[in-house]
C-alpha cells in the first residue's frame, strides 16, 4: 500500500540498489572487508581467524537474507498451503559450510578468503555448533528442513531458542562431567532478531463463564501472569534452488509493561524479579533423550512454544479474508513427537473461546490440521503430565482436555458397549492419584494421521501402544514414514573427497538432488582402479580422524586398523555396555594367542562417543567402564596395536561429520524392538561404512536395500558362557575398582537383564568374528563398501519429505524463481 504512493524516482532507487551483489570472488572480498571494518569494527591489522569467520559468515548471511526475502514474498503472493514442523529440538550443527555448499559459493569464496590470507578450513573451524537438540529426533528435524528447502516446499519450522543447548561433555577420571553450552557468547550471524514480533503468553489465572449476545454460555481465561515470546528467524537455504525457508525460534522475555501499581506500592524489587523469571522459560534445553522428566518448567516451555507458534500462524492465516473451515486447506502442522501436543488443545481453545465456533466444528478443523509422529515405544519415554500441574498452569486447557476425553470416550462406548477395560485403556486421562494426562493418546485423538519412523516401528506401534486406537479409528489413520537423512550434509559436506569421486564417476552432480542415481555406481564396482580410489578416500578420512583422536585424547591409533565405531546417546537400550563387554572378550582372547596366531589378527580401533543424560546413573557408569577399559588396553604393550579403545568426548554434529566418513564398521545393536529407527546407521552406510546391527529399526530396511552380503545382522540366541568370564574379569578388578561397577553388572543379573545382553552376547561375538574375516579381504570389502553407498537412495530425507508432503500434508512445491 505504501509502495503504491511512491514516486517513479523512488521506485527507481529501489530497482537500482535492491539488486543483489555479485557472488564472485571480488564481490566476496569487498563484502568481507566491509564487514570487518563496519560490522566488527576492526582494522586490517586486527583480523584473526575468528574475525575472518565472522566476516565470511556475515557475507553469506547477506545472501541468505536476500533469498529468504524473495522466498517469503513469493509465498505471501501465491498464498499456498503451508506446512509447519513443530519440533522442540533442531540440531543444526554448523551453518557456514552448509550454506556455502547449498548456495554453491564454496569455490569462489574459498579463493577469495585465501587471497586475504586465511584458509577456509581454519575459518570453518571457528564456528560453534547450534546444538539445540538431544540426538536423533532433533537432527531429523534439521535434515527435514534441508529437504523442505531443497524441494521448494512452502514450509516453516517452529521451535525454541534455548540460551543453553545440550551440555558440553568433558571427562574427568573417566567420568562424564557436564558444562553449560553458552553458544550465544559471541553474536550469532545465523539468526535474525525480530523484536517487532512479540506475543504475549499467559500462565495460571482462572476461567469464568458468561453468556454471549446469542445466549450461549462461553468460557473466558483471564488473570495469571504473562510473558513475551520474541521471534528469532533462522534462514535455511535449499540446495540448487533460490528457496530459503525459515525456522522461527521463540525466546522468552518479560512482558513490556511493568505492573505499575506494584511500583507505586513499593514492591519494586519483587516486580523486577518476577519479570526476570520470564527469561528462565527458554534458558535451557532438557538433556534427556527417550526419557520423560516431569518438570513444571518443561511443561511451561511446551505451552509457551506452541501458543506463540499458533498465534503467529493464525495471524498469517487472517491476512486474507477466509472462513475458518478453510484453515486445514491452508495449514498443515506436523507434531514432532508428543512434545507439542498442547497445540491441539490451544487451537481448540482459540476457535471456541475467542473465535466463537461451536465445539464440533472447531474440533473438525483441529483434527484436520494436525498430524503426529511417534518416535519411541519405550514406556519410560511416554509423556504424561499430572492433572494438578496442568490445571494450575493452564486451567482452561485442562477443562478442554477433560471435554475432549469425555466426547471421545462416549463415542468409544457406543462402539464397544459395556467394555470398561477398553475405556480405561484408551482414556486420555490415566486414573491414578494424582491423575495424569497421557499426551500420546491426546495426540492420536487430535490428529488425522499418526506415523512411526521405520517399517518395523510403525507396525509395532499398531500392535502395542496404539492397538486399541487402530481398532477404533481404522488402520488407515496409521502409517509409516521411514526416516531419511540429507545427502548434502552427510555426504557432500562431511565427505568432500567421496563426493568428488562419485561426481566424477557418475559424470554429474544430480545425485545430490536425486539420491537414487547413486545406483549407477554399481557398474564401477568391477573397476579395479575405482575400487583402489574408493579405499584411498576411506583411508584419508581415517587419517583425519586419527589426527583428531590424537589431538583430543593423546591416543595413537593406526589408520590401517579396522575402525569400529559406536557413536550415539548412551542408553541401556542401545547397549554400549554389550559393545565394551565384547571388547574385554577380544582383549582376553588376544592375550591368550601365540605370536604366530597374532599374525593373523585384524588390528582394531574401537571408538565410542556419546552423552549420557546428567541424571542417568547407569549410563554414566557405562562411560566410566569404557574409559577404564581404554586405559588398561591401550597401555598394554603386549598386544601392540592390535586393539585400541577410544572414547571421544563431546560427540556432536560437527564431530559426527569427522567420525562417520572414517568408519569401516559401525554398531547399531539395540535390543530388538527398542530403537524406533536410528538415522546414523543410514549416514554410515551412505559413506561406504558397513554396519553390524540387530534386527531392529531401520537396520531391517537398510538390509533389504543393500543385501545380505553387505551387512552383519545378528539375531538372539540363548545365554553364552563367554559372558561369564568377562564379568568375572571386571569383578576381579582388572579394570579398576570393581566396586564402582557392581550396579552396572547387577543390571545383567538377578533375573533383570531387561535389554537381553546375556541372550545376545554369543551371537554378537559371532557376528564380530565374521567382520574380522571379511575385513581381511580388502578388495572384496571395497566392493561391499561401494555397493552400500550405491544402494542408499531410499534413505534420502528428500524421499521422506516427499512422502509426508504428498500423503499427509497435501502441500505442493512452490518454486520461487529459476536459478
Ligand atoms: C529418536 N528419539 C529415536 N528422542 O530413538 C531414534 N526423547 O530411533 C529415531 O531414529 C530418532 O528419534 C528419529 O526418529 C530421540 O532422539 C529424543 O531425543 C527425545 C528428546 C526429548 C524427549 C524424549
Amino acid at each position: 500500500k505504501e509502495r503504491a504512493k511512491w514516486s517513479k524516482e523512488t521506485l527507481a532507487l529501489w530497482e537500482k540498489y535492491g539488486a543483489s551483489e555479485p557472488v564472485d570472488k571480488d564481490g566476496f572480498q569487498k563484502s568481507f572487508i566491509r564487514h570487518v571494518t563496519t560490522t566488527l569494527a576492526r582494522s586490517s591489522l586486527n583480523v584473526d581467524n575468528f574475525s575472518a569467520y565472522q566476516a565470511t559468515a556475515h557475507t553469506v548471511r547477506d545472501r541468505l537474507i536476500e533469498r529468504w526475502n524473495v522466498t517469503q514474498q513469493a509465498h505471501t503472493l501465491k498464498d499456498p498451503k503451508r506446512v509447519y514442523y513443530f519440533s522442540l529440538e533442531f540440531l543444526l550443527g554448523r551453518s557456514l559450510d552448509n550454506a556455502l555448499l547449498n548456495l554453491d559459493l564454496k569455490e569462489q569464496f574459498g579463493e577469495g578468503v585465501k587471497e586475504l590470507g586465511f584458509r577456509m578450513e581454519d575459518v570453518l573451524e571457528q564456528e560453534v555448533d547450534a546444538a539445540l537438540g538431544n540426538g536423533g529426533l532433533g537432527r531429523l528435524a534439521a535434515c527435514y528442513m534441508d529437504s523442505l528447502a531443497t524441494l521448494d516446499y512452502p514450509a516453516w519450522g517452529y521451535g525454541l531458542r534455548y540460551t543453553y543447548g545440550i551440555f558440553q561433555q568433558r571427562l574427568k577420571d573417566g567420568y562424564q562431567m557436564e558444562f553449560p553450552d553458552y553458544w550465544l557468547n559471541f553474536d550469532n550471524p545465523w539468526e535474525l532478531q525480530r523484536l517487532d514480533i512479540a506475543i504475549e503468553i499467559r500462565f495460571g489465572g482462572s476461567v469464568s463463564k458468561y453468556t454471549d449476545e446469542n445466549g450461549h454460555i462461553r468460557s473466558r481465561w483471564e488473570g495469571g501472569d504473562a510473558v513475551q515470546a520474541v521471534a528469532y528467524d533462522v534462514p535455511i537455504p535449499g540446495y540448487g534452488t533460490k528457496n530459503c525457508i525459515n525456522i522461527r525460534l521463540w525466546s522468552s522475555k518479560p512482558k513490556r509493561q511493568f505492573d505499575l501499581s506494584r511500583f507505586n506500592e513499593g514492591e519494586y524489587e519483587q516486580a523486577v524479579q518476577e519479570q526476570m523469571k520470564a527469561e528462565n522459560i527458554t534458558a535451557v534445553l532438557y538433556p534427556n533423550d527417550n526419557h520423560m522428566v516431569g518438570k513444571e518448567l518443561r511443561l511451561k516451555q511446551q505451552y509457551f512454544w506452541v501458543a506463540a507458534s499458533l498465534s503467529d500462524i493464525i495471524r498469517r492465516f487472517k491476512k486474507t479474508e477466509r472462513d475458518w473451515d478453510q484453515f486445514p486447506e491452508k495449514v498443515a502442522i506436523q507434531l514432532n513427537d508428543t512434545h507439542p501436543t498442547l497445540a491441539i488443545v490451544e487451537l481448540q481453545r482459540i476457535l471456541v473461546d475467542e473465535e466463537g465456533l461451536n465445539w464440533d466444528d472447531a474440533w473438525d478443523i483441529v483434527t484436520r490440521t494436525f498430524a503426529f509422529t511417534n518416535h519411541t515405544v519405550l514406556p519410560e519415554a511416554m509423556e504424561k503430565w499430572p492433572v494438578p500441574m496442568v490445571e494450575y498452569l493452564l486451567p482452561r486447557h485442562m477443562q478442554i482436555i477433560f471435554d475432549v476425553n469425555l466426547f471421545f470416550l462416549q463415542k468409544v462406548e457406543q462402539q464397544y458397549p459395556n467394555d470398561r477395560d477398553v475405556l480405561a485403556r484408551m482414556s486420555i486421562i490415566e486414573e491414578a492419584t494424582p491423575q495424569f494426562v497421557r499426551m500420546a493418546h491426546l495426540a492420536v485423538v487430535g490428529s488425522h494421521r499418526v506415523n512411526g519412523v521405520a517399517a518395523l516401528h510403525s507396525n509395532l506401534i499398531k500392535t502395542t501402544i496404539f492397538k486399541d486406537f487402530v481398532k477404533y479409528f481404522g488402520a488407515d489413520k496409521f502409517e509409516n514414514k521411514t526416516n531419511g537423512i540429507t545427502p548434502r550434509r552427510w555426504l557432500h559436506q562431511a565427505n568432500p573427497k567421496l563426493s568428488e569421486l562419485i561426481t566424477e564417476a557418475l559424470g554429474h552432480k544430480k545425485w545430490l538432488k536425486d539420491l537414487n542415481l547413486l545406483k549407477n555406481l554399481e557398474q564401477h564396482v568391477k573397476n579395479k582402479d575405482f575400487r583402489r580410489r574408493w579405499i584411498a578416500v576411506k583411508h584419508s578420512n581415517k587419517v583425519r580422524l586419527a589426527e583428531y583422536i590424537k589431538s583430543k585424547t593423546g591416543i595413537d591409533v593406526n589408520p590401517n586398523s579396522l575402525f569400529d565405531v559406536q557413536v550415539k546417546r548412551i542408553h541401556e537400550y542401545k547397549r554400549q555396555f554389550m559393545n565394551i563387554l565384547g571388547v574385554i572378550h577380544r582383549y582376553h582372547e588376544l592375550k591368550s594367542l601365540t605370536p604366530e596366531e597374532r599374525q593373523n589378527v585384524v588390528p582394531r580401533v574401537v571408538i565410542f562417543g556419546g552423552k549420557a543424560a546428567p541424571g542417568y546413573y547407569i549410563a554414566k557408569l557405562v562411560i566410566k567402564l569404557i574409559n577404564n577399559v581404554s586405559a588398561v588396553v591401550n597401555a598394554d604393550e603386549s598386544i601392540e596395536d592390535l586393539l585400541k579403545v577410544v572414547f571421544i568426548p563431546d560427540y556432536n554434529v560437527s564431530l559426527a561429520e569427522i567420525i562417520i566418513p572414517a568408519s569401516d564398521i559401525s554398531q547399531h545393536i539395540s535390543t530388538a524392538g527398542t530403537e524406533a529407527s536410528g538415522t546414523s546407521n543410514m549416514k554410515f552406510v551412505l559413506n561406504g561404512g558397513l554396519i553390524l546391527g540387530t534386527v531392529d529399526g531401520a537396520n531391517i530396511e537398510i538390509h533389504e536395500e543393500i543385501g545380505d552380503d553387505n551387512i552383519f545382522l545378528y539375531r538372539n540366541v540363548p545365554i553364552d558362557p563367554a559372558l561369564q568370564s568377562v564379568i568375572t574379569s571386571i569383578e576381579t578388578g582388572n579394570f579398576g575398582d570393581a566396586r564402582i561397577f557392581s550396579p552396572l553388572i547387577n543390571t545383567l543379573t538377578f533375573g533383570k537383564d531387561y535389554y537381553l545382553i546375556s541372550d545376545d552376547f554369543g551371537s554378537y561375538l559371532d557376528a564380530q568374528k565374521l567382520v574380522d574375516e571379511a575385513y581381511k579381504d580388502q578388495d572384496d570389502w571395497s566392493k561391499k563398501s561401494i555397493l552400500c553407498t550405491a544402494r542408499m537412495g531410499f534413505f534420502s530425507s528428500d524421499r521422506a519429505i516427499r512422502e509426508y508432503a504428498e500423503q499427509i500434508w497435501e502441500v505442493k512445491p512452490v518454486p520461487v524463481q529459476p536459478e
